[in-house]
């Protein structure tokens, strides 16, 4: 441990703001400059091309907190779904994974009860709760895990790497996902400050059930982000105000996670107490899984006919890169391939031999893809209803279609109408021929 003078208590009335910018961090897959939350949505067939929002798995908001006082750890506070938390004892000590609000008691940690904290660095540490409550009917009631890696205006270095925040791990405390082999994305608000001495740099992994990390996403570096916006926040107790702390919404993922639970894990990895002051809140876990929907592109044809059949993989709103999924349709029997396939999905790769049952597709969206599409032409020597639907479906990482139907019937069988229609006005005489045969 070492200490040194800690920056930011000691600034003026601007001193929560950034002073200094670096470059932008956001990357493919790390940190997606999107809009604020997504609205709880659950993917649905029928849309191809059209996105539609990712659904929330879990989201803790750190405010199932009875009374302000005393103040708690973050391995102190249950959530209100029952979830514990923990955390290393560095990212548990000083001012750090303290479970804040600007509406809790201005000396709260003191000499008697959490001395390793202090007036100075809790009252800073309350302005940043309340940054990150900010927009919200009630800021001064934001409960934020805060940390300030310091105590009473002194820095204190927590080391690195470090786990800041993890839920439980032990089987049968993971976070339950919706299934096996899904795209699970993450956000959560990040507020910064201190940024012109050591940054916060952050990552996460997913867990099994084993505890053993899997990479959410890549590490960030919140300042400079462009993602960030300053909140006007007032003084408290020895931290005086007006004056602004910046926030962001942050992304993490989106990752292919075979395991049907997962715990949540943050690591920060910078080692210096200098800066690297920060607090963070709404921890959301997302399935992002893309959807896949088939269509023939044809409702009726004859035997024989080649008739087009089109896969859509559509990406979630969010748009984050989703590489790796992969599915096989096994082709209603007496339904075979009937020529090549094409895809613009990236790195997209079709095995569908001529004369197959069988569809294999692997490939990726990438960042800010709405949907990439496979299409091929399939046949039926033998008349009948071909229903393709989901039990025909294998797939990782991608939501089941719907039934997709063609009925295969000799061309006398048809409607005259639609017989017209479908072979269109180069066919007309064709048809006004078989009309005659079939009224006469
Ligand atoms: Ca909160
Ligand atoms: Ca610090």
């Amino acid at each position: 441990m070492s200490t040194r003078q800690e920056m930011l208590p000691t600034r003026g009335g601007k001193r929560f703001r950034a002073a200094r910018r670096t470059a932008a961090v956001v990357t493919a897959g790390a940190a997606v400059a999107v809009g604020a939350g997504f609205p709880l949505a659950a993917a649905s067939p029928g849309t191809p091309g059209t996105p539609q929002a990712p659904s929330t798995i879990y989201l803790e908001d750190f405010q199932n907190v009875a009374s302000p006082a005393p103040v708690l750890r973050l391995n102190q506070y249950t959530g209100a779904n029952g979830q514990s938390y923990f955390a290393d004892p560095a990212w548990l000590s000083n001012c750090n994974g303290l479970v804040t609000s600007f509406g809790q008691d201005p000396n709260a940690p003191g000499p008697t009860s959490m001395s390793d904290c202090g007036p100075v660095t809790w009252n800073g540490s309350q302005q940043i709760a309340y940054a990150l409550g900010g927009g919200s009917a009630n800021p001064a009631g934001n409960y934020a895990i805060t940390a300030a890696t310091g105590h009473d205006g002194v820095a204190v270095d927590p080391g690195a790497p470090k786990v800041e925040f993890q839920t439980g791990f032990q089987a049968g405390r993971n976070i339950a996902l919706p299934g096996k082999n899904r795209f699970l994305l993450l956000s959560y608000d990040v507020a910064v400050e201190g940024c012109q001495a050591a940054h916060p740099f952050l990552y996460w992994n997913l867990l099994d059930t084993a505890g053993t990390p899997s990479p959410l996403g890549v590490q960030i570096d919140p300042c400079g982000s462009p993602v960030l916006h300053p909140v006007t926040v007032p003084g408290i107790g020895t931290a005086p105000g007006p004056g602004t702390i910046d926030v962001g919404t942050f992304y993490a993922g989106a990752t292919l996670y075979a395991g049907d639970s997962a715990g949540l894990q943050l690591v920060n990895n910078q080692p210096s107490g200098g800066g690297n002051d920060h607090a963070f809140d709404n921890v959301k876990l997302m399935d992002a899984t893309p959807q896949l929907d088939k269509s023939f592109d044809l409702s009726r044809a004859q035997p024989g006919q080649a008739v087009p059949l089109t896969f859509t993989i559509t990406n979630t709103s969010e748009l984050a890169a989703k590489n790796g999924w992969s599915f096989t349709d096994t082709l209603p029997l007496g339904l075979v391939v009937a020529g090549a396939a094409g895809t613009n999905c990236p790195s997209g790769v079709v095995t569908a031999p001529n004369g197959s049952s069988s569809i294999s597709v692997t490939g990726n969206l990438d960042l800010g893809m709405a949907s990439c599409t496979v299409t091929l032409n399939v046949t039926a020597a033998q008349d009948g209803n071909y229903t393709n639907g989901p039990g025909n479906i294998t797939a990782v990482g991608l939501n089941p279609p719907a039934d997709t139907t063609v009925q295969v019937v000799p061309m006398m069988s048809w409607p005259v109408g639609l017989a017209a229609a479908v072979l269109g006005s180069g066919a007309w005489l064709l048809g006004r021929r078989k009309e005659e045969v079939i009224t006469s």
